[in-house]
């Protein structure tokens, strides 16, 4: 094959109204950025002449706004799965203007693979290299590449300068034969390789290449605060302390940490607690805390889906690479988040609630019920498979007039029987082992904001005492029903909702 190189627009020009399109990346780390702008461009003018035009959309999980953003401010977005974080694509969705299917980032591969998501007409893929005979190394995500790359019809690749060549190596292209020929993956630590350098497409698939020189759209994160600094102290307290009861072992065990502010945080805070030993990561996000514990010495090897770093903190990655090379592997989504593997490695998963209800039920993705946030992305592919599930978050929300434990969460992504630990600012709730009325004590005396504590006493004492998990049903959504008519849960009056 010749390599034959295309502007974005002519690339752009390929596609066609209703082609369902896989893009590359995992977060903004590796996703495409020329194309799925040139792609917005299109929609717009065949908007502006009366034509339709959307384009299906999979990805690995959330991308820069390039993609999601720009699609969806085009109205371009036919459908779009799985896990999303772009304010605008977030907008479209809750608008009822895309199509969105939320699913365990896990079970995206397999599920192209298994045909249900239907036809791939495209895969979309940022590379760092890319040669005759279709050999490709990937940039700083995997996420559902070597998928989309294998059975789409037509392959588009953009081949982004910023990244070297040299990042060959820090991939593990590993994709599981579908059942019943599956066996099992042959991954035992966390830098255990069971797969290739890079992808091998048939060449005759590319049909052009669009050479790029752009860094991916990663968002810096908040400054820690008062409230995420102490999330993060109690999750390392709680650890350390199941070290010291013999519970977790002494060398002791992968961490999982999810996405976003809390999650820096508490990585942080791992890092600074000295009766935590030096640790490993299988997990799916490499943020910007695990490089800088790397460097430290605190953090020995990293397995993810992406290494979603900071502008800044990739180029010291660069600038390292041999000393990266050695500590980093980023896998496909399948593999990163797989349950085998999680099960297998006996992972500490660490993720983020929006609300949790006094049973431990979590709610990850949804504002009051129905406005989609961002998506339970690998969280449900840890949790339900970790050694310790633990879910974090600040134990109210909007200035004190959400809280974030509720009698009934509104959604459910995590239920009581996966989620063993819930941490805020104010405590710990260890919920192992316990009847579902003894972790709404432990929830209620360890984790509630105090401004919400005799609010949720006077529901438990009024609701069911006689059944095994005390429910009011006319009650149960009074503090959202609440919030939504005075902008406050903290004026719930119970006598007016059932009580
Ligand atoms: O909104 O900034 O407008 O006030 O939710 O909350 O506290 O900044 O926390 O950045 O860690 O995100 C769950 C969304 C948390 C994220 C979630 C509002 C709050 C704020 C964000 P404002 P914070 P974070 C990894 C694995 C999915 C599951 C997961 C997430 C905004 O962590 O998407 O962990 N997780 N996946 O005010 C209304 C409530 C609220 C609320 C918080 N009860 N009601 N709004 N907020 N609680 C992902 C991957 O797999 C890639």
């Amino acid at each position: 094959m010749a390599i034959r190189f295309i502007s974005a627009e002519e690339a752009a020009s390929y596609i066609n109204h209703n082609d369902v399109i896989g893009f590359s990346g995992f977060t903004p780390a590796g996703s495409v950025k020329a194309t799925p702008l040139a792609i917005a461009e299109r929609a717009k003018s065949e908007h502006a002449n009366n034509r339709p035009f959307k384009v299906g959309v999979i990805t690995g999980a959330s991308t820069g706004d390039s993609l999601d953003g720009a699609l969806a401010r085009a109205e371009a977005v036919l459908f779009r799965t799985p896990y999303q974080s772009n304010k605008d694509l977030r907008e479209l969705i809750n608008a009822g203007k895309a199509e969105y299917f939320d699913t365990h980032l896990s079970s995206v591969g397999p599920s192209i693979r298994y045909g249900f998501l239907g036809k791939i007409n495209w895969a979309i893929i940022e590379a760092c290299d890319v040669n005759e005979n279709g050999e490709i190394v990937l940039t700083t995500g995997v996420g559902i590449s070597p998928t989309i790359c294998k059975v789409a019809d037509r392959i588009i690749i953009e081949l982004n300068h910023y990244h070297p060549r040299s990042l060959r190596g820090i991939h593990d292209i590993h994709i599981q034969q579908d059942p019943p020929l599956r066996r099992e993956i042959p991954i035992y630590k966390p830098s255990d390789r069971a797969g290739s350098e890079i992808i091998k497409v048939d060449p005759s698939k590319i049909v052009g290449i669009v050479e790029t020189n752009l860094p991916d759209e990663v968002k810096g994160f908040s400054k820690t605060d008062d409230v995420t600094d102490k999330i993060g102290q109690n999750v390392a307290d709680f650890l350390a302390n199941e070290m010291r009861k013999g519970r977790i072992p002494a060398s002791f065990l992968p961490i999982q940490s999810g996405v976003g502010n809390i999650a820096n945080a508490v990585l942080g805070a791992l890092g600074l607690n000295k009766n935590i030993p030096q640790f490993e990561m299988y997990t799916e996000v490499i943020q910007d805390s695990v490089i800088s514990l790397m460097k430290e010495g605190r953090i020995s090897f990293a397995s993810g889906c992406s290494l979603t770093v900071s502008p800044d903190v990739l180029k010291t990655v660069y600038e390292n690479l041999d000393f990266f090379r050695k500590r980093l592997i980023l896998r496909p989504q399948e593999i990163s988040n797989n349950p085998e593997v999680a099960r297998r490695l006996g992972i500490i998963s660490i993720n983020t609630a929006l609300e949790a209800d006094l049973y431990g039920n979590v709610n990850s993705t949804q504002v009051m019920g129905g406005k989609m946030m961002n998506g339970i992305g690998g969280s449900g592919d840890f949790t339900r498979n970790a050694y310790i599930s633990i879910f974090t978050c600040p134990s109210v929300a909007k200035g004190g007039k959400i809280s974030a434990f509720v009698p009934m969460a509104t959604h459910t992504d995590h239920s009581e029987h996966s989620v063993q630990v819930l941490i805020t600012e104010q405590g710990i709730a260890d919920l192992r082992s316990k009847s579902p009325k003894a972790k709404a004590e432990e929830i209620l005396n360890n984790c509630v904001h105090p401004d919400y504590r005799g609010i949720l006493r006077d529901y438990i004492n009024h609701a069911g005492l006689d059944s095994h998990t005390p429910v009011a049903l006319a009650s149960a959504f009074g503090m959202h029903l609440c919030f939504e008519k005075t902008g406050d849960m903290r004026n719930v009056d119970w006598t007016k909702y059932g009580l």
